[in-house]
């Protein structure tokens, strides 16, 4: 089985090529939740959604977030009495996020995570990475933000200094993640091209999780963000820059610090290269049609299994 780390568009966009290329019981996508936030009230979970609508083709292309052929009755009528529009909630939107609100109630978001999807007519399993609240803040040079107010009230434009994960000492695996993790059937892992400070980073701090992929004989293999050192879509890069780091391949194998087996990065780059003992796999890693996220998927899997 394969493990396969995930945060909003990129991760979401590979993740739509693996459930093309595996069976239902042969993949588990693990999210972040770190961007979770509550806002009017509701419980918002934008990478799993991201995900969810992805696979179940029902995405906004244009914005990377939400559904497609969105109406927006509610913000208006929202605004109409003085209430915050910062942070938008599509109307379908917001029947994800109700319904999540209220099933959390008496259910564990893994649970409630999985109702949705199968009621999306997705079959392959999506997992938070933790049942447990962890909340990203964003340290910038502006002070301490929470993460969709660095995210999007900002719009990332503050000063990257650190991210701070709220609730991460006592935050537990997910279930499916901690079985996935102990599987002896595991046969990799593929980190998604997803930002690695903002959306892998608080899946590998979950408790136990970095430590035990470290520990695990299965090949760890990320999918670069950056292509030409810029991100095809979001702030990765200006993060990385501003924390001193290079959006190059030798970047992303540093930052992961020694967790990566493999890497697979843009095809005009480091052709044929091992960096720092990290086996690299060039190839074209931009996605985008379905054909090229299927192709990306073959290609991270064979790659993967080439390092068993
Ligand atoms: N992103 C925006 O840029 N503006 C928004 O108003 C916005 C609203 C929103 C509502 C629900 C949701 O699930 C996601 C939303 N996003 C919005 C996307 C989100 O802020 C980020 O893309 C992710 O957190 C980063 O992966």
């Amino acid at each position: 089985m394969i493990l396969a780390l995930a945060g909003g568009v990129g991760g979401a966009r590979l993740a739509n090529g693996l459930v093309a290329v595996l069976p239902d019981d042969q993949l588990t996508i693990v999210v972040n939740t770190g961007d979770d936030s509550e806002h009017l009230g509701l419980s918002i979970s934008p990478d799993l959604d991201t995900v969810c609508y992805t696979l179940a083709g029902i995405n906004n292309l244009d914005q990377g977030w939400g559904i497609a052929n969105e109406s927006w009755s509610l913000m208006g009528a929202i605004e109409r009495l003085g209430g915050d529009t910062w942070f938008r909630l599509g109307d379908q939107d917001v029947a994800t996020h109700l319904m999540r609100t209220m099933m959390l109630r008496d259910a564990p978001l893994s649970a409630v995570t999985s109702f949705i999807a199968g009621r999306l007519g997705i079959n392959h399993r999506i997992v938070p990475m933790s049942d447990d609240p962890v909340r990203s803040m964003i340290e910038t040079d502006q002070g301490v933000l929470a993460f969709q107010d660095y995210f999007v009230r900002h719009p990332a434009e503050p000063r990257f200094l650190s991210i701070r994960l709220e609730g991460v000492e006592c935050a537990k695996p997910s279930p499916a993640l901690l079985d996935g993790l102990e599987n002896p059937d595991l046969q990799a892992v593929i980190i998604c091209p997803s930002n690695p400070v903002l959306s892998i980073t608080p899946i590998l701090a979950v408790g136990g999780v970095r430590e035990r992929l470290m520990a695990s004989s299965a090949p760890v293999v990320a999918v670069s963000p950056f292509i030409d050192g810029r991100a095809v879509k979001g702030p990765a890069a200006k993060i990385m820059i501003e924390l001193g780091r290079a959006t190059t391949t030798e970047g992303v194998i540093e930052y992961y610090d020694g967790l990566l087996d493999g890497i697979l990065v843009h095809s005009e780059e480091s052709r044929g290269l091992t960096a720092e003992g990290v086996a690299v796999w060039s190839c074209n890693t931009l996605m985008a049609s379905d054909a090229d996220q299927q192709r990306l998927a073959r290609e991270s899997l064979a790659f993967a299994s080439s390092l068993r």
